[in-house]
């Protein structure tokens, strides 16, 4: 399988399903507020497999290009403002989130912040919860966990009815816990620019962008159920209830949202209320949030206030504009929308780490798929010319990550190059380089960590 195949392969159930929305579209069938008619047109065509008019850059509302010079990949802190009046360390500001972001734990970027894989060294396995990156494309909103509810409705449900559920009757439901990853799509997307020379659009993060976390809620299956969940459902939308985001054009795309085919949301998806046996903190979607395992972090909408039940398939900007590959090995329409995550590593090291020389140094560092489960992981401290086995230290699970480490001893004083490189159970192995997409999703190339020895 080429590289290309073996991407859109996880994605084939959604390709068809995508195809066969887009025609109910077409014949009046399907919704798509807030995306605009020529956009539709423009998937549709690309679907069809015709030479689109539209070239794959038409995009629409993408953000400003990343800035190819400069802050390379885990330098990139000058957009850190600086309190400095928070006891011993300084925290970066970052409009917008409520938890304290201190420089030794986070790189802010924009209204997000990505968390500092060094800072996770010896913390366990789960990511504590004051060190988990957020995203936001907004603001946090510091939501009463006791006047919020979230409203089921749509004509998906049995009589077009609705069903109103409070905090305490999803806790009357039976609960479940489980251990998953939250990862932005775009996570990684700064290697585009710094190890393959390439322009993409968005967040610049490095690796940072994703957390592990013990999450326990009820599954949003059980809720359609009682909702009334009807045969005819198709898709379902969960609306967050942060401000409206309006893109750097000026365009009002309304509320965070992204339609699930019910076929997942019955499958593993939560709602969840408890992170790492506390209630759901406001800048991870407090009090209820989506989970959904595997797939890219847009798909676990925080602060849901009401999930759409479907008869009809839907759209929203995240499942036409955004969450899809475009770009020139791609159909002008995007491939299907994005759905699970892809394989990548990370070492728990800063960028241009010091190492003592001819010193034992247990280098650590976690890997991940959303793709089966991390299978082996290989290490190389000379830039990739050898390689050997790390020692893993997890039971590989889905949707979650595995914690390696490997030895090393530096011979001599100079600069080296880290390598770490995961293989998962379909058998999909990170390659070398991630074919190019213009908003920078699924990066899964190997990252070279440069560090110095001493
Ligand atoms: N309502 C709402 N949900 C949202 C977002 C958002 O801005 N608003 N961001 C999404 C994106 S792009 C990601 S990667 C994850 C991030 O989750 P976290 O902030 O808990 O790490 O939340 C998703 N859910
Ligand atoms: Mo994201």
């Amino acid at each position: 399988m080429s590289r290309t195949d073996s991407r859109t392969g996880t994605h084939d159930d959604e390709s068809v399903y995508d195809r066969r929305r887009l025609r109910q579209w077409l014949a009046g069938e399907a919704r798509a507020e807030g995306v605009e008619r020529r956009d539709m047109l423009r998937l549709l065509a690309a679907a069809a497999g015709l030479a689109g008019a539209a070239t794959a850059a038409t995009t629409g509302f993408a953000a400003p290009a990343l800035a190819t010079s400069g802050s390379a990949a885990g330098t990139a802190t000058t957009t850190a403002t600086v309190a400095g009046t928070t006891g011993s360390g300084s925290a970066a500001a970052v409009p917008g989130i409520v938890k304290p972001l201190p420089d030794a734990w986070f790189t802010s970027r924009g209204t997000n912040a990505e968390t500092r894989f060094e800072a996770l060294a010896g913390t366990g396995h789960h990511t504590p919860t004051d060190r988990f990156f957020v995203r936001n494309h907004t603001a946090t909103p510091v939501l009463d966990a006791n006047a919020w509810s979230v409203t089921v409705w749509g004509d998906g449900l049995a009589g077009g009815g609705s069903a109103e559920f409070t905090l305490d009757d999803l806790k009357r439901l039976p609960a479940t816990t489980r251990s998953a990853f939250v990862e932005c799509a775009g996570n990684g997307r700064s290697f585009f620019t710094t190890q393959q020379g390439q322009t993409v659009s968005g967040t610049a993060w490095t690796l940072g962008a994703i957390g592990v976390a013990r999450w326990r809620g009820v599954r949003l299956g059980e809720v359609l159920r009682r909702a009334g969940l009807s045969r005819g459902a198709v898709d379902v939308l969960p609306r967050g209830l942060d401000a409206d985001y309006v893109t750097a054009d000026g365009t009002n795309l309304g509320r965070v949202r992204r339609p699930l085919p019910v076929s997942k949301a019955l499958d593993d998806v939560l709602l969840a209320y408890e992170m790492n046996g506390e209630p759901l903190p406001p800048d991870h979607g407090g009090p209820v949030r989506v989970l959904v395992p595997s797939w890219i972090g847009i798909a676990s909408i925080k602060w849901v206030g009401d999930i759409e039940v479907s008869a009809q398939p839907l759209y929203s900007p995240w499942n036409t504009d955004f969450y899809r590959l475009f770009g020139d090995a791609y159909p002008a329409g995007g491939s299907a929308p994005l759905t699970r995550q892809t394989l990548k590593s990370a070492f728990e090291l800063p960028w241009n780490a010091r190492l003592e020389t001819a010193a034992e140094h247990r280098l650590t560092g976690r890997s991940w798929s959303g793709a089966g489960t991390v299978a082996r992981v290989d290490v190389s401290t000379d830039g990739g010319a050898s390689w050997r086995r790390a020692r893993l230290y997890d039971a590989p699970r889905r949707a979650d990550w595995v914690r390696w480490s490997a030895d090393w001893r530096p011979a001599a004083p100079g600069a080296y190059t880290l390598l770490a490189r995961a293989t998962d159970t379909t058998g999909r192995t990170q390659p070398e380089t991630t074919v190019h997409n213009t908003q920078g999703y699924l990066f899964d190339a190997v990252v070279r960590h440069p560090v110095q020895a001493v």
